[in-house]
């Protein structure tokens, strides 16, 4: 099969050739499906950093001020932000605004905003499909900001090798970050705005949060499993728990602590790729996303099986409380094992 078009001209590094196919992923076009398909033996070299935090902590800021540092080490450097949530703080568009200015025109680097999609589920599958398309596309280092925003941010952690949390003083944030469940995504703690009073309370906090039992990385995948299939957690003792998150301070403003934040993040590449760790997590990785496709996919294949009054006469009955939900999931069941899926395709 001759090599599509735009597939070519994305893999030979034409950036309007990038932002349609870009385009394409977000809007989860049909013809972006081929092209994946073709894009997909190219991955599997960029190393993918997913920067979250609540909003106005500073990831803008962050990964703006940590581009400029992997640009001055000849790295090229993708970056996607993710906004699930409509555009609601000033400061959010005025980092992204600065980081416009100051990164534009420089080759190495490609940025890209995604806004809101239908579904949480939705935007974390465009986001993994579009970094996939960036690492396909050569760049050297994705950097993926999101707002964090509950299972979203945790979605997105898992097409991240390293997640960076950003917190900020004063914010509270400490507190949020458990509710969330953000701690336990992150490889690396940045306290920023470091410069700001209630710094050090943060570091010390975060930092007892982290002693006093960081989940251990095994448990952060069976808890992802428990909401789709029994998976095989990885094996007790695993060393994939040996890494202790990092509690780092910046003042992504001044560029203070970015050495000590690149070191890190070094080390915690460094800590995947020794033994067979990064093969594990990997494989641990698209295991899931196997059944999240699946998932999603009988799901639709299975609701355009139903016809449509049949739906809403189960509805109906299980509202006047003459059916109870699981018989008529069952009998629901029964009606596309009995007569098929619609000749689909
Ligand atoms: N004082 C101080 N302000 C910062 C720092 N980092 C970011 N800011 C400011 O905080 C605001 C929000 O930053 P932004 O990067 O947009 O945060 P985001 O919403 O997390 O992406 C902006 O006004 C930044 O200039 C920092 O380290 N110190
Ligand atoms: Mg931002």
């Amino acid at each position: 099969m001759p090599m599509d078009k735009l597939v070519a001209e994305v893999l030979a590094g034409n950036r309007r050739a990038l932002a349609r196919l870009l385009t394409q992923v977000e809007n989860e076009r049909p013809e972006v499906l081929p092209r994946l398909t073709a894009l997909f033996p190219h991955t599997g070299r960029a190393h993918i950093i997913g920067i979250t935090g609540a909003p106005g902590t500073g990831k803008s800021s962050l990964v703006n001020a940590l581009a400029k540092r992997l640009r001055a080490q000849q790295q090229t450097v993708a970056i996607i932000a993710v906004d699930p949530t409509s555009p609601f703080s000033g400061g959010a568009i005025l980092g992204d605004r600065i980081r416009m200015v100051e990164l534009a025109g420089d080759a190495g680097v490609f940025i890209r905003s995604m806004a809101t999609r239908g579904s949480l589920g939705g935007l974390a599958r465009a986001t993994r499909d579009m970094v996939r398309v960036l690492d396909a596309a050569g760049f050297d280092v994705v950097l993926v900001e999101t707002v964090g925003a509950g299972q979203n941010e945790v979605d997105i952690a898992r097409t991240a090798q390293t997640t960076l949390v950003v917190e900020a003083p004063g914010l509270g944030d400490e507190v949020q970050a458990i509710k969330a469940g953000i701690l336990e995504i992150a490889d690396i703690l940045v306290v920023n705005k470091a410069d700001r009073p209630g710094a050090l309370q943060t570091v010390r906090s975060l930092k007892m949060m982290v002693e006093t039992g960081h989940p251990a990385a095994r448990e952060r995948f069976a808890a992802h499993h428990g909401r789709l299939l029994p998976v095989p957690a990885l094996p007790a003792g695993d060393e994939v728990s040996l890494w202790q998150p990092p509690v780092l301070q910046t003042v992504a403003t001044e560029n203070t602590g970015l050495d000590d934040l690149l070191a890190a993040i070094a080390q915690h590449r460094q800590f995947w790729h020794s033994g067979s760790r990064v093969t594990q997590l990997q494989e641990r990785y698209i295991e899931i996303e196997l059944y999240e496709r699946l998932q999603q996919a009988l799901m639709q294949r299975f609701v355009q099986a139903l016809p449509p009054e049949l739906v809403s006469a189960t509805l109906q009955q299980i509202r006047a409380r003459r059916l109870d939900p699981q018989s008529a999931i069952e009998q629901l069941l029964n009606q596309v094992e009995t007569h098929g899926y619609p000749s689909s395709r």
